[in-house]
């Protein structure tokens, strides 16, 4: 059977047109001279809370995905450990497995970002929720022994561009997965084909794809890579430079990210058909655990009802929310506010400004708001 035969492997109906939008980091791509190696996802015309492989948000600092043969890939662990291990794919799938669903983001995925978006997915468009299948990294890091002294795991991606990023052995030895598998079958090669890294509630950069290597190490390493691409932030808030000051000589070491939520209906400029009776529908999540309540406005914060939670809300995944609305014409001002169970609540545009300035916020986490006009059109009003 041809692979390319939809009996062999389904296709979507032919009126189906949902498709990511390439992009140059930060801004849609206009001519067609630059080859597009990021993607935002068209979430707000998803359904449910998994994003589908095909449509996940894709964000590559300059390399195309390495065309790797799984059977000649191999996992290097190494550095300060015991028993330095060389894996190849069939062994990694020999080990004991879990999967979980899971959100990524990208510390892009900002409302402020330049050109100032209109549309959810233009704001909202560099995050995604899978179900990801592999093995603990703990798992691994027992196996070859972590020696004394060791704090830190350096994550090697296989690109021509050498993408590599630290993450705490806190978190290493908690709930950080090495994944092969993406919504029931192996990753997309933009995801990272064979295997990538899941952080779980780390900033996106910390999710490494193309994992070649694993080097346990006693400090964060700033590669050239991340040095390059993160360290260059203009107009840096000082906020920042005090928060890196705690975690070492990086730039970028905000590792969990806060609560968040948006209205993904209605959102930047659709148009409401008329009067009368809508369902209001969004997505919320949390770097730091699952997402506990969900409150909705219709005045601009004036007053708050509580949303319907899709149930089971877990941890570090999107959960879909929803609420019923009559609109009877005349302005209205709609918002979200996600509180997660360790109760942490997602911060105002003002509260969020007060805190971080105008730019170079590791995590933009504010309060979205969406203008219904008097002719029922929705404008971003943050
Ligand atoms: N090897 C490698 N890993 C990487 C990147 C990359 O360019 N190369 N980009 C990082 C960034 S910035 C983000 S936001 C996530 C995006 O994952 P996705 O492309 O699967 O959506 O992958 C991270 N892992
Ligand atoms: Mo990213």
């Amino acid at each position: 059977v041809l692979a390319t035969d939809p009996l062999a492997y389904g296709t979507r109906s032919r009126f189906e047109e949902i498709v990511r939008t390439p992009m140059s980091m930060g801004a849609p791509i206009v001519t067609g001279e630059h080859m597009g190696l990021s993607a935002m996802g068209p979430m707000s015309q998803l359904t449910g809370s998994i994003t589908p492989s095909a449509l996940h948000y894709v964000s590559s600092h300059g390399s195309p995905p390495p065309d790797i043969d799984p059977r000649e890939h191999r996992l290097m662990i190494y550095g300060l450990v015991e028993r330095p291990l060389v894996l190849t794919m069939d062994e990694l799938k020999r080990l004991p497995s879990v999967s979980r669903i899971h959100y990524i983001e990208c510390v892009v995925n900002a409302p402020m970002q330049y050109p100032r978006g209109k549309t959810l997915d233009e704001m909202y468009g560099l995050a995604a929720c899978s179900e990801w299948t592999g093995v603990l990294l703990s798992v691994l890091l027992k196996e070859a022994g972590v020696k004394a002294g060791a704090q830190w795991v350096l994550a090697e991606g296989a690109e021509a561009g050498k993408v590599a990023t630290s993450c705490p052995m806190g978190k290493a030895m908690s709930d950080v997965l090495v994944a092969y598998g993406q919504n029931g079958e192996a990753l997309r090669p933009q995801q990272g084909y064979p295997l990538r890294l899941l952080v779980p509630g780390f900033q996106g950069k910390y999710h490494v794809k193309w994992l070649k290597g694993l080097k346990v190490v006693d400090r964060p390493y700033i590669t050239y890579w991340e040095k390059f691409h993160y360290e260059k932030t203009p107009n840096r808030p000082p906020e920042t430079a005090i928060l890196a000051h705690q975690y070492g000589p990086a730039g970028e070491y905000l590792l969990e990210q806060g609560p968040k939520s948006v209205i993904t209906f209605p959102s930047g400029e659709q148009q409401l058909p008329g009067h009368g009776f809508y369902t209001i529908t969004g997505l919320a999540w949390s770097g730091s655990g699952a997402v506990k309540k969900v409150e909705v406005s219709t005045n601009g914060g004036q007053t708050w009802s509580d949303a319907q939670i899709e149930e089971p809300a877990r941890r570090i995944a999107f959960t879909r929310f929803t609420c019923p609305w009559t609109w009877n014409g005349g302005e209205a001002m709609l918002m979200s506010r996600c509180t997660d169970d360790v109760g942490q609540v997602q911060p105002t545009w003002s509260e969020f400004r007060r805190f971080w300035g105008d730019s170079g916020a590791p995590h933009h986490n504010a309060i979205q708001i969406w203008k219904v006009t008097n002719e029922g059109a929705v404008r971003n009003a943050l």
